[in-house]
């Protein structure tokens, strides 16, 4: 059974269609083969959607209220816990009325789940929308057989920062209803140990804690791609026709900078524009035939930091463009929209460096895409260190997004290093997203909630 904020499917004409997406992908057929369930909301307010099931798995719609679209998903996740996880690099704000909502939606999920629960099963819980699900399963579906496993897809912060929340206790017991709690990363891990050591009475270990007469593991699982998919898109004769297109597009540059993201405040896109910018301040010549391509998705625009970001956003593109563009060339061109996976394939492929430069952010897939799109081995990443993909793509060239000449000059760097050495590195970030590909994730993830003991899914 899994529980995440979202069902895998959404309406198309009227009908249902599975979303896109690497993590669906991932699960959708290991939830088949076990005929499994999906507990998530369908995506609208007040929409009350009987059970049904799509490509042979059971979903089980879970209502929330247009208020609770504000308080819950607006409120508590989005402006309480988003910011406060990805270092507080946004001011959180905390309401009561917010928490209230969480835990209603919470008890929702929970409810849904114990309702369809069978001895033996296996419960997934994803992501921050979730942090009390775990244990109120658990509370009401002791039995023995009983699996629960939870996976958060966000940093968890250290704990001085997460000691500002006011139901931090709640937060960390809730978690600790699961058998397995899993992390992207080592440090986010060893937060959460650390949270736990100083708002509960359990005794913690080393990758496991005793608590209430039971053994939790604390893991760290860093997420994948489906590697052999963007590959295969790679080879796909209609990407190259779709490359042509783009770089003419573009004005046919001799060199193509690219930054894809939800436009969030946490993804650094006002950082990279600012660097590229400072780079061009400083290397007049570059201008001529440089383009920095930058496509964000529309995210949460209902809340106030997100339109502000896009303000900033657009007003540094303007600013750039108005001080190196002429009538003939633009260095930065702007998409404010989603683009589909043949076509983002293509930008990755053309993509001479990939600018990844978030304040904090748990993986990042978009770096581990770029790299599973370079078939000739070349192309270089830019990526920051505070992605958790930074502790696998070590062979990037890493940068600290608060330092913009710093970055700046590694942009400089990327722009005109040679072939060799790109292709040194390109080669081993290649092998690090072959060898360890979403399946393999979420295998792994899985076994690890299933087996008692823990699991050795073989070494990473
Ligand atoms: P996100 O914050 O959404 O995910 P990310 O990991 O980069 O960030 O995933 C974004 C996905 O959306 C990628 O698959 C990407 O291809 C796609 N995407 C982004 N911009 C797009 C565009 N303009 N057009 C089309 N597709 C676009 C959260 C966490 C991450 C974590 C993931 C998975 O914040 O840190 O890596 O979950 O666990």
């Amino acid at each position: 059974m899994v529980l995440a904020n979202r069902l895998p499917v959404r309406r198309s004409n009227g009908d249902w269609a599975t979303s896109p997406g690497g993590l669906v992908s991932a699960l959708t057929p290991i939830v088949r083969e076990r005929t499994g369930l999906w507990i998530g909301w369908t995506g609208e307010p007040d929409e009350a959607v009987e059970p049904f099931e799509h490509d042979g798995i059971g979903m089980r719609p879970v209502t929330i209220s247009r208020s609770e679209i504000d308080d819950h998903y607006l409120g508590f996740c989005n402006s309480t816990v988003w910011p406060l996880f990805h270092d507080a690099v946004r001011t959180p704000e905390f309401h009561r009325h917010w928490w209230r909502a969480y835990r209603a939606v919470n008890e929702r999920f929970a409810d849904a789940a114990v309702s369809e629960l069978r001895d033996g099963d296996l419960v997934w819980v994803n992501d921050y929308q979730l942090l009390l699900a775990p244990a109120m399963i658990r509370e009401v579906a002791a039995g023995d057989g009983l699996h629960i496993g939870f996976f958060l897809h966000i940093p968890f912060p250290p704990v001085e920062i997460f000691a500002r929340l006011p139901w931090r206790t709640q937060i960390v017991e809730g978690l600790l209803g699961a058998d397995v709690v899993a992390f992207q990363t080592e440090r986010s891990a060893a937060n959460f140990a650390d949270a736990v050591e100083r708002f509960t009475d359990a005794v913690v270990g080393r990758g496991r804690v005793a608590y209430h007469g039971r053994r939790v593991r604390i893991e760290a699982r860093p997420i994948a791609i489906d590697t052999g998919r963007f590959e295969q898109l790679r080879r796909d004769s209609v990407t190259e026709a779709h490359i042509e297109r783009l770089r003419a597009e573009l004005g046919d540059p001799s060199t193509v900078v690219l930054g894809v993201d939800r436009l969030d405040y946490t993804k650094g896109i006002d950082v990279r524009l600012r660097a590229f910018e400072t780079l061009l301040e400083r290397h007049a010549d570059i201008a001529g035939d440089t383009v920095f391509m930058q496509i964000a998705v529309p995210s949460r625009e209902a809340i106030v930091d997100y339109e502000e970001m896009r303000e900033r956003v657009e007003g540094l593109v303007g600013r750039i463009n108005g001080s190196y563009g002429g009538p003939h060339h633009m260095p930065v061109h702007y998409v404010y929209g989603g683009v589909p996976p043949e076509e983002l394939v293509a930008y990755y492929a053309l993509a001479d460096v990939m600018a990844v430069t978030p304040l904090a952010d748990g993986m990042n897939l978009v770096a581990k895409e770029y790299v599973a799109c370079r078939a000739e081995d070349d192309g270089v990443l830019v990526l920051s260190e505070f992605a958790g993909a930074s502790d696998e793509l070590e062979m990037a060239l890493l940068v600290n997004p608060y330092d913009l000449d710093g970055v700046a000059a590694v942009l400089g760097r990327a722009i005109s290093m040679p072939e060799g050495e790109q292709a040194e590195r390109m080669s081993v970030l290649r092998e690090v997203v072959r060898r360890h590909d979403v399946h393999r994730w979420a295998r792994e993830c899985l076994g690890s909630i299933a087996a008692p003991d823990g699991f050795d899914g073989g070494v990473r």
